[in-house]
């Protein structure tokens, strides 16, 4: 495997509640740090474009019904089937901008009746550590003004709450808070701006695990 002589890239997540801007961002984020010559490439999870994905998506879609359990394990296996390819990413020195991570995976499961945060974490266990979350917050309030919910699943404000609680509870020093209740620029000036940082500051040093 290529080790880059330029440092690893960073692993850098956004996560946040519904309609918060987060593809968005992500996107204009990679096209930012590649027109600056740094290289990055988008990333997202879920991803549907696997076997595993394919069945999530179908549940989003709400084509089909599965246990509670069973899905926050396909979430996360969808996770873990990504890992080989973004670590080689990573360590030839491609920053990756992941779109939703193992967080969602905790905090949506865990605002369903009878789970706990710890039962959620346990399957992403191990998972390679973010050097950086972005955590776009917005009132229900903006949201509303960005249009009304789409027709998936989770897509209700009840449930939408409890996911941002949830959220809250998952915060540790690799988080910023970023207010997303902003115009698109601002926030991507703001959002250039940290990453830069972590991303120079991360270069040398190794990739971590999640939770461990
Ligand atoms: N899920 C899970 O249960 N377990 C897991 O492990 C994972 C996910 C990984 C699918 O996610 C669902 O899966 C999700 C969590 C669950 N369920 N929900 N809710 P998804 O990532 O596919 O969801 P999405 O369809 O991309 O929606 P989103 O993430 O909620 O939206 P967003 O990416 O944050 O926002 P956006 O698409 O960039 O922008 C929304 C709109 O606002 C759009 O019209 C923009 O043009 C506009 N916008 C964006 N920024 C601004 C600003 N700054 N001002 C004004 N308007 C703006
Ligand atoms: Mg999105």
């Amino acid at each position: 495997r290529k080790k880059s002589t330029m440092g690893r890239g960073s692993l850098i997540v956004f996560e946040g509640c519904d309609r918060a801007g987060k593809s968005t961002q992500c996107v204009k984020l990679v096209e930012a740090l590649e027109n600056s010559g740094t290289p990055a490439k988008l990333w997202r999870f879920p991803d549907r474009g696997t076997a595993i994905g394919g069945i999530i998506s179908q549940y989003l879609e709400k084509k089909c019904e599965l246990e509670d359990h069973a899905v926050h394990l396909l979430f996360s296996a969808n996770r873990w089937e990504a890992v080989p390819k973004m670590k080689e990413h990573l360590l030839q020195g491609t920053t990756l901008i992941v779109d939703r991570y193992a967080f969602s995976g905790v905090a949506f499961t865990a605002a369903k009746q009878g789970f706990g945060l710890d039962w959620c974490r346990q399957p992403d266990i191990g998972l390679p550590k973010p050097d950086l979350i972005l955590y776009l917050t917005l009132t229900p309030e903006e949201a509303a003004k960005r249009g009304g919910f789409g027709g998936e699943r989770y897509e209700n404000t009840p449930f939408q709450e409890k996911v941002a609680k949830n959220f809250e509870h998952l915060k540790e020093n690799n988080w910023r808070v970023i207010d997303a209740g902003k115009d698109m620029e601002s926030l991507h000036e703001e959002i250039q701006e940290i990453t830069r940082a972590v991303i120079k500051d991360s270069k040398d040093k190794d990739i971590e695990k999640l939770w461990i």
